[in-house]
């Protein structure tokens, strides 16, 4: 996909770190070279920061690759290291999380409070039969025991597969059965929107389909009337009620800690597992570098949903395991008001924010008047995950929440991978927008043709892994041929890459002349126009980039002429005028600057003003819909959509605009 890449792109602004936070950084340049050195050494340091009850034997056990084992022989206690270590140190009147419900009712849990909390909780699993290597469903808001009972699952040696609290009866029950869960962790409901949004019905649906599923622990949140059968108890009366005394047992460096599926891009989800030491390692030493997050000081919040990797490794397990003090939100950024987000930051000065790009679009397209009524002042660094983030919102999330100072990580990473991969470190990389910059120390990519040989600098193909890391998938569960299929048989171990395993992570990428990596969506995403490849990212990026837009989406969709066509639905910014003539104009306005951006070869066939996008529940854009939009399709299954009435709007808008 290399050829239309030279034009595209051309963003050549880079931020180089505050000074301060240079000068004090927990991680400096040296790590990348004291990595490169001894990749295995430094991840055995790293290792290092956490407490472990017996040592491993060795790092790295590639034997049987690509099915990895890291620290073999190596024994801990996930839930000790994210909470008794820290009250054994000492620091159990630390705040751990300052939790904020929606409708505005708050708690404080300290490090104490989780400890106990957790004791209790893993004792109510022991009670209900529950043994190291069972597995728990966990479908919860994002509430305290959320975390709770991730780490009582932890402590005792279950494998939790929490599910994501807006997914249907229809995916719990097929990640229910596909893990043969024996205990289902739900509440009555959450708060969404202003309104109890009930989770237990769903739990009832799911389970009378789950032979499985022993009991059912069920938190009071709302107070809504649920359902009951013999198979359900209060929370409050097993966990509460348990003896807050427990003794953490050690499990071994392989034990498997969590399954999370992910749905790919064939309909039936894959259960990515992942174990016991690598993973924490990983998922502890990138927050500590990439957040630069100092205990004692910093007030962390990772907006992300507990249902997601994201708040797997970026709420619990990373944050947690180097005794950070975090912030934890139940509900939606604009209940009861558009500033709720920065109300929060405001409220618990909150030093390191972590969000996704799409809300930082949305935060764009409500108007950059709305963080200005808040003291965002005790920011000192800001990350963004989960999509390729466009230069204009980067630039927009350092200059309206970062004041213009502050340093933006963009952590490329996935399920897959378990913990961030491709980030800049916040006092050491001069700053792209747009750029995931380079692999973290002790991570080795590269970006590849079809033929999997390495592109030069200003080429674009694939992003691959080359070296296997401690944060990696171990396999998919329940099936290894599909992890085998899915990640490792695109690129070898084949004639290019020697015996090397190579994983491929379904990303299309490009290096810059610096050798800077840029991630351009989804290899699926790219779009085959005339003979030339372009990604549907950088086509976005250059409508976002004129004052007029907000957010925008491509796809490409099957055209007569050039075998693909770019379709591209925008969403004007609130100042922009659109009214009769004016849509016509700005649509004209929006072809030709794209065509100026990227080359005429990019120039969109056809350009939609729409109203929203449809969006995942964990804000990806569903391209799949809109192609089927752009290719006058019925539209296939919307149920993983936020909001599935945004399909209407759109439908009915592209056809009066044609
Ligand atoms: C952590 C997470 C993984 C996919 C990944 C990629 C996209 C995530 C990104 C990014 C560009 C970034 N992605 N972070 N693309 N820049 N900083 O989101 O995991 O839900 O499994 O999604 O998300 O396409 O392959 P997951």
């Amino acid at each position: 996909m290399s050829e239309a890449l030279a034009n595209l792109l051309n963003e050549t602004r880079q931020f180089p770190p505050p000074a301060e936070l240079a000068a004090n950084a927990n991680v400096t340049a040296a790590a990348y070279d004291e990595a490169a050195g001894d990749r295995l050494a430094f991840w055995e340091r790293q290792a290092g920061r956490l407490a472990w009850a017996q040592p491993w034997e060795q790092v790295l056990d590639w034997s049987n690759a690509p099915f990895a084992k890291w620290f073999t022989g190596g024994r801990l206690n996930v839930a000790y290291n994210c909470v008794d270590r820290h009250v054994e140190a000492g620091h159990g009147d630390k705040v751990a999380i300052h939790w904020e419900g929606e409708p505005g009712d708050t708690r404080t849990v300290t490090y104490a409070d989780l400890h106990r909390l957790t004791c209790q909780a893993a004792n109510a699993l022991t009670e209900l039969g529950v043994t190291a290597g069972d597995r728990v469903a966990i479908y919860l808001p994002m509430i305290p025991e959320a975390a709770v009972a991730m780490l009582a699952c932890a402590r005792i040696g279950a494998t939790h597969s929490v599910v994501f609290g807006g997914f249907s009866a229809d995916a719990l029950t097929n990640r229910i059965q596909d893990a043969s869960a024996k205990v289902v962790i739900t509440a009555d409901g959450g708060f969404r929107r202003g309104k109890p949004s009930a989770l237990k019905p769903t739990v009832d649906e799911a389970v009378a389909n789950c032979p499985s599923v022993e009991h059912v622990l069920v938190v009071r949140r709302t107070g809504e009337e649920v359902g009951w059968s013999a198979k359900d108890h209060w929370w409050h009366d097993a966990v509460e009620n348990a003896s807050p005394e427990h003794e953490a047992q050690p499990f071994d460096a392989e034990h498997p800690l969590f399954i999370l599926y992910t749905s790919g891009t064939t309909a039936r989800p894959k259960g990515i597992l992942h174990t016991t030491g690598g993973y924490l390692t990983q998922a502890s030493y990138t927050t500590h570098a990439v957040f630069d997050l100092k205990p004692e000081t910093d007030v962390y919040w990772c907006t992300a949903d507990i249902g997601w990797v994201t708040g797997h490794s970026y709420i619990v397990y990373g944050p947690l395991s180097n005794g950070a003090t975090q912030v934890m939100y139940e509900g939606t950024p604009d209940t009861p008001h558009k500033g709720r987000f920065w109300e929060i930051v405001d409220k618990y000065r909150v030093t390191i924010l972590y969000t996704a790009p799409t809300l930082i679009r949305t935060m764009m397209k409500w108007g950059e008047d709305v963080p200005a009524g808040y003291d965002l002042s005790s920011l000192r660094l800001l990350g963004s995950v989960g999509e390729p983030i466009n230069p204009e919102a980067w630039i927009w999330y350092r200059q309206y929440v970062g004041r213009g100072e502050l340093p933006v990580v963009d952590t490329w990473w996935q399920t897959e991978t378990g913990a961030m991969m491709i980030s800049p470190l916040p006092g050491v990389t001069e700053a792209k927008p747009g750029s995931a910059m380079a692999p973290l120390p002790g991570v080795v990519a590269d970006v590849v043709d079809d033929q999997g040989e390495s592109v030069p600098n200003g080429g674009g193909g694939y992003l691959v892994l080359t070296e296997p890391w401690p944060s990696m998938l171990r396999t998919v569960w329940g099936d290894d041929n599909r992890f085998l299929e899915t990640y490792w048989s695109r690129f070898g171990a084949g004639a290019n890459t020697g015996d090397k395993w190579v994983y491929f992570a379904g990303d299309g990428a490009k290096k810059d002349d610096d050798g800077h990596i840029w991630l351009l969506g989804r290899v699926d995403d790219v779009m085959l126009v005339s003979g030339h490849n372009i990604s549907t990212t950088e086509v976005e990026s250059a409508l976002v980039s004129h004052p007029s837009v907000a957010e925008a989406a491509v796809v490409g969709a099957t055209d007569p002429t050039t075998g693909q066509a770019i379709v591209a639905f925008a969403i004007p910014r609130g100042s922009a005028e659109t009214g009769g003539d004016a849509g016509e104009q700005l649509i004209a306005e929006l072809r030709n600057h794209v065509a100026r951006t990227l080359g005429p070869i990019a120039k969109p066939r056809q350009i939609m003003l729409v109203p929203e996008l449809p969006k995942t529940r964990s804000g990806k854009i569903m391209r799949r819909l809109l192609r089927d939009v752009a290719e006058n399709r019925s539209l296939g299954d919307v149920t993983t959509l936020q909001d599935s009435s945004v399909m209407e709007l759109i439908s009915s808008g592209m056809s009066s605009g044609k």
